[in-house]
């Protein structure tokens, strides 16, 4: 694994743990971070050893409190227009990484930080985290797709009162209303997420990968496609010697022993 200025990496028994870490910047995203982030993730979706991804800020304030302003600020158009592409890229790489990634949110998560974690698979958030997405604020909208994605997860009308307004959350609202999937206190945010991650690496990968798969395709069609699409993974995973020895151990009333085959 090569070495990164502005991302800490562990592997911790087949989990990759990833902590995002500009502790001047309160975990802001520039340009630099954004790019070593895709590299890492490349590394991560073709290294077998690595089951599951679990995504943190370091520190006890931040997750990620944004894009970087100071850099954005003095973007030309033809900057903007080349990082808005690899950062879109990056999110999207997230989004459809063959792997679960589970966002530990420890602090402020805010605009392109908030939309980061959307961009994860699960998002778990220290009872200090506070989300929004303030971007409007600051004379634009959100640019890392937290349009679509805010939308998508907590419906249209919540969305846009947060995208509207700008106001940030808290984690139990952000919980009330579906941004997040379980508010722990912050001591316990790392075990939490480890948790998680160690009961989803125990069921059968490739089902676990058909799952995140279907979702993610199935949202951008109508039903009738989506059922067709989940049809077409579900029969895929019969060729999987997993299938065989889930079934097999169910029946034999026994421990069931994954291969990821
Ligand atoms: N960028 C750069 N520096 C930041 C930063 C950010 N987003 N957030 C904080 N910092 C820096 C502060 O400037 C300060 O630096 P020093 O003054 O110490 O040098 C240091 O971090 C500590 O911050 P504060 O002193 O402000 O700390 P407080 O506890 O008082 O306040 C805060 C914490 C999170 C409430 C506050 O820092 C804050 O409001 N930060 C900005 C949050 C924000 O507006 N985030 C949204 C940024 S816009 C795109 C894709 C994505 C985006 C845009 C385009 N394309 C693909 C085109 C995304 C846009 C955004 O995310």
């Amino acid at each position: 694994m090569r070495a990164y200025e502005n991302l800490l990496f562990q592997a911790d028994n087949g989990l990759g743990i990833v902590a995002i870490n500009r502790p001047g910047a309160l975990n802001a995203l520039n340009a630099a971070t954004i790019c070593e982030l895709g590299r890492l993730l490349d590394e991560l979706s073709k290294d077998d050893t690595i089951k599951a991804i679990i995504l943190t800020g370091s520190g006890e304030k931040s997750f990620v409190a944004g894009a970087d302003i100071a850099e954005m600020q003095a973007m030309t158009v033809i900057k903007g227009r080349n990082w808005s592409k690899s950062a879109q890229a990056v999110l999207n790489k997230i989004e459809n990484l063959p792997k679960p990634v589970i966002a530990a949110i420890n602090g402020y998560a805010l605009g392109g930080g908030c939309e980061i974690a959307m961009a994860c698979d699960i998002r778990i958030a220290s009872d200090k985290a506070k989300l929004g997405q303030p971007e409007v604020s600051l004379g634009i909208p959100p640019g890392f797709g937290g349009t679509q994605r805010l939308a998508r997860l907590i419906g249209k009308g919540r969305a846009k009162e947060l995208l509207f307004t700008g106001e940030m959350i808290d984690a139990p609202e952000a919980y009330r209303i579906g941004l997040v999937n379980k508010v722990v206190a912050p001591e316990e945010l790392m075990d939490a997420a480890k948790a998680m991650a160690k009961k989803i690496m125990s069921r059968a990968p490739v089902a676990v990968q058909a799952c995140k798969a279907a979702v993610n395709e199935g949202l951008d069609m109508d039903l009738d496609s989506g059922i067709a699409y989940e049809a077409e993974v579900f029969g895929l995973c019969f060729a999987t010697d997993d299938q065989k020895e889930g079934m097999a151990a169910f029946l034999e009333k026994r421990q069931v022993h994954f291969s990821g085959k």
